[in-house]
């Protein structure tokens, strides 16, 4: 009894010392991915590059203001909550891209995208996740990142 005990007790610091060193390189096997993911892939991932930023909320519902420029979406990921609903107010300034309109497969959503003309897209997000929208030809893409 008193032996089997010591034994446990003897591993203990072992095993107090595994996540942290687990956790330190985690980090750096991340910082590493995420280098090389924005650079790797010739394709532009708008998304990964800004956080994600949050939205103004009015009477209950999330506000996010989109614009579409030459660059795409803007802010290309947006951070909303669910259950809650969210008006996207979604404003094309740019006739140099073929995002002229804003397509969310998940929610079945084709909005056209006028120029220089406020449109709304709402929806309410059921549960935490990603949802993903972009032009008609999946050329330029957003995310709404559900929490
Ligand atoms: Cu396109």
């Amino acid at each position: 009894m008193m032996k089997s005990l010591m034994g446990i007790l003897a591993a203990l610091p072992l095993l107090a010392a595994a996540p942290a060193l687990a956790n330190s390189e985690h980090a750096a096997h991340a910082k590493k991915g995420g280098h090389a993911a924005q650079e790797g892939t010739g394709k532009a991932a708008p998304a990964a590059q800004k956080p994600a930023s949050a939205p103004v909320t009015k009477n209950g519902v999330q506000l996010v203001d989109l614009i579409v420029t030459s660059k795409g979406f803007e802010p290309a990921n947006v951070k909303v909550k669910a259950g809650q609903p969210v008006r996207l107010l979604v404003t094309r300034k740019t006739d140099k891209t073929c995002a002229t309109e804003l397509v969310m497969e998940d929610l079945g959503i084709n909005q056209p995208l006028p120029l220089d003309t406020p449109v709304t897209v709402e929806f309410t997000p059921s549960e935490s996740g990603t949802l993903r929208y972009a032009c008609a030809m999946d050329h330029i893409s957003g995310l709404v990142t559900v929490q």
